[in-house]
């Protein structure tokens, strides 16, 4: 045979056009596309169906530990047999930093926590600590090991960087051609509304997200862009989720700065009705930057049909419902005390940021956007799995249908139609927030490295057949040349 696997007749989706062909796998890479492929040892008839890259899903949290002990409840085998489940065939999780403490410990028992996985996988590393040792010593060892992007909040208690603090990242991560992430929301700006609404006795889910407004998210966003510009770094904007945080990206792109931005399904589907609803059950809907009003929904979709926005991750977090009621307060991921409530439950700011979705974030935005009519194949494509390996470093290997890459392939039947439920999900949570979501447009097959890894809902992968996606220099992240007055304080 000339092929180990070849896909027949399917209509092929890659990031720039939509085409009838067949493609050819051999040894876990693509081989050939073309009509009328010669045989291959194993063929699937796709008469019907559409074929697109597997997704890369750049920020997920997967079984990241937290300083006090807690660890997000999804495990490398749940969230990647998940993720493939969903057409998600690699994914970029976080390598945790605790302040006080050096990186290399940690780093190396969850990459080996990470050998577990069944979709390929790469690290971005958090910087909560940025001290001399850590920027000169320790980030260049990771980013020579292929861990070459870097994550700073700039909110979050036990992980937020101040804005000298987020400068010598900045700097560091140029000398070393790596991008930087950024959670862009304004700490003590949030601290201050909790301190309020708490004396208000305003505690219930809702107010998670009167907590941090729009406004909140806005500033630090645009301080995030104006200290790269300073600095001359690029920089990803991670999970935009109001068209004012979209406008800062907009206007620091048209004056030429390296800036892209992230958004996720639930700023492009869930509002604050979901955070409203009663029994508790808002807190399923506690993410941070938080949902916003209903109508804000088409102002995302906007900045996502004119570029603003050009990835869509996950932003997967393992937080079960049962345990956002016991506020467990370990997670890392929320701002203050954990004040109780009369009846038992904690009050908003007490309960973990962050929604699971690594299996739904395909099939809600191929149904939501795709069958809905918002965006076309090839921008789905884009969306989610081929601006991520551009932007990471994994350009010609994920996300693409062209000969050399690796076999990585989700079939779609356009045509099939489910509700969404959470038992029929395979992550380790108790809960979907799209519970009920009627979806057009489902994930048949998905193919990791030209092995079928998941048929009509059966995983077939095993535990530990991922790979580790070493990162190595590319262009994209190169500086822009410009800094104020021609002196560059970031040196070389
Ligand atoms: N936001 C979340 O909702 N969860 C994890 C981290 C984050 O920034
Ligand atoms: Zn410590
Ligand atoms: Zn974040
Ligand atoms: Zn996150």
């Amino acid at each position: 045979h000339d092929y180990d696997l070849v896909v027949r007749g399917a209509t092929l989706a890659s990031a720039a056009e939509v085409f009838e062909a067949d493609l050819g796998v051999k040894d876990g890479t693509i081989a050939a596309v073309g009509r009328g492929l010669r045989r291959g040892a194993e063929e699937i008839d796709a008469r019907g169906l559409i074929l697109t890259p597997g997704g890369l899903d750049p920020h997920c949290h997967i079984e990241e530990p937290a300083e006090g002990g807690g660890v997000q409840e999804e495990s490398f085998v749940t969230g990647s047999a998940a993720a493939l489940a969903g057409g998600t065939t690699s994914f970029i999780c976080f390598v945790p930093q605790w302040k006080g403490h050096p990186i290399a410990a940690t780093a190396e028992s969850y990459e080996a926590t990470a050998r577990a996985a069944m979709a390929d996988y790469s690290f971005h590393q958090i910087i909560t600590d940025p001290t001399p040792d850590v920027l000169e010593r320790e980030v260049p060892a990771l980013v020579a090991r292929g861990i070459r992007s870097l994550k700073v909040f700039l909110t979050y208690d036990p992980l937020r960087l101040t804005d000298g603090q987020f400068l010598e990242v900045l700097a560091t991560a140029r000398r070393l051609g790596a991008l930087v992430t950024v959670h862009c929301e304004n700490f003590d700006a949030i601290g201050w509304r909790i301190r309020a609404l708490l004396a208000a006795g305003l505690t219930d889910p809702l107010q998670h997200a009167w907590a941090r407004p729009p406004v909140v998210e806005r500033e630090a966003t645009h301080r995030a862009i104006a200290l790269a510009e300073l600095v001359d770094q690029p920089i990803q904007v991670f999970h935009v989720s109001c068209d004012a945080a979209a406008e800062e990206i907009a206007r620091a792109r048209a004056r030429g700065v390296k800036v892209w931005g992230e958004t996720c399904p639930q700023y492009l589907t869930l509002s604050t009705d979901d955070l409203a609803r009663p029994d508790f059950e808002g807190a399923k809907a506690v993410c941070s930057p938080a949902l916003r009003a209903p109508e804000e929904r088409a102002r995302v979709w906007a900045r996502i049909q004119d570029g603003t926005l050009d990835v869509v991750s996950s932003d997967h977090c393992g937080f079960s419902f049962a345990t956002a009621k016991r506020a467990p307060g370990s997670s890392g991921y929320g701002q203050g005390g954990a004040a109780a409530r009369a009846d038992g439950l904690p009050a908003f700011n007490a309960i973990p940021n962050g929604v699971p979705g690594i299996e739904t974030r395909m099939p809600v935005l191929f149904s939501e956007g795709v069958s809905a009519g918002r965006i076309d194949l090839p921008a789905f494509v884009r969306l989610t799995s081929a601006n991520a390996a551009r932007l990471f470093g994994l350009q010609g290997r994920k996300g693409s249908l062209a000969p050399g890459a690796d076999a990585d392939l989700v079939l779609w039947d356009p045509t099939a139609e489910r509700t969404l439920a959470n038992a029929d999900l395979h992550h380790a949570i108790d809960y979907t927030p799209w519970e009920g979501l009627r979806l057009k447009g489902l994930p048949t097959t998905t193919i990791r490295r030209g092995e079928v890894a998941v048929r009509d809902g059966a995983v077939l992968a095993q535990p530990g057949s991922g790979r580790f996606l070493a990162r190595g220099p590319y262009d994209l992240v190169r500086p822009t040349g410009r800094v104020p007055d021609g002196f560059d304080a970031a040196g070389r």
